[in-house]
């Protein structure tokens, strides 16, 4: 079992009926995180409800703690980031997008002092599969935006899988309960002088069932997030 009292590390995902995906995916967390005091807390479930596959059954066998959310990726992402009890603090996708071995990078980004550490498609090492041309233009033109408005040297936006000191979440006061939350860390970290480090990531692309993210509305979220924190 995954679970730990005392877990060093909270490792949180948002869950919408990924249900063939649940055990290659907490199957390869566990091999990685073997050994370690870590906790897994899956937040599942949107405005229309909770999966209404066994998304749930699957996570509690594997030890998750499951908290519930009604409505977008951002609210799920937020209250388990709320909830967790660890000192580093990891987002990550269920849909095998996001390589469980490279947790690795994550943790030791925050353990070696950083309160943010994002993980990039396009440094080197990285790269991505699942992304179309059009998002990869979009992707870099949001990445543009917000590095000239906010100061900050960004190689990539809009991607989930990152890492979080405790103190340096709860300093971000973050809000976006839709698709800009991933934006919304990236400015408000700025903006609160947190100490900031990317790593490559590779983005593999989604193993089973359908995608949730409907690509131009959360173009639309993060745009409206850009501009919303200006000021
Ligand atoms: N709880 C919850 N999870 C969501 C919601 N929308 C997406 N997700 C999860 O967020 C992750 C990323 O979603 P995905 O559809 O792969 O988006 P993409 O990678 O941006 O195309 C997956 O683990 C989804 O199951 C939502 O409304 N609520
Ligand atoms: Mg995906």
């Amino acid at each position: 079992m995954p679970k730990s009292n005392n877990p060093r590390v909270s490792i949180v995902i948002p869950t919408l009926n990924e249900e063939r995906n649940m055990v290659p995916l907490l199957s390869g967390i566990k091999k990685v995180m073997d050994g370690s005091a870590y906790e897994l807390i899956v937040v599942d479930g949107s405005r229309d409800g909770p999966s209404t596959d066994r998304t749930v059954g699957i996570a509690k066998r594997y030890g998750a703690r499951i908290l519930y959310a009604n409505e977008g990726k951002g609210l799920a992402l937020l209250k388990g980031l709320r909830a967790a009890r660890g000192q580093v603090l990891v987002s990550m996708d269920a849909d095998l997008s996001h390589k469980p071995n490279e947790l690795r990078l994550l943790i030791a980004g925050i353990e070696a002092g950083y309160d943010l550490c994002v993980g990039s498609r396009f440094l080197f090492g990285g790269g991505t599969s699942d992304m179309t041309r059009t998002r990869m233009v979009v992707n870099k033109t949001f990445v543009f935006l917000v590095n000239t408005i906010y100061g900050s040297k960004y190689t990539d936006m809009c991607y989930g899988y990152r890492s979080f000191s405790r103190s340096g979440f709860r300093r971000m006061k973050l809000k976006e309960l839709g698709l800009g939350i991933e934006a919304e860390i990236n400015i408000k970290a700025q903006k609160a002088g947190l100490r900031i480090i990317e790593v490559p990531s590779f983005e593999k692309k989604r193993a089973a069932e359908k995608a949730k993210v409907i690509a131009w509305k959360a173009g639309f979220s993060i745009l409206s997030t850009i501009f919303k924190n200006m000021g």
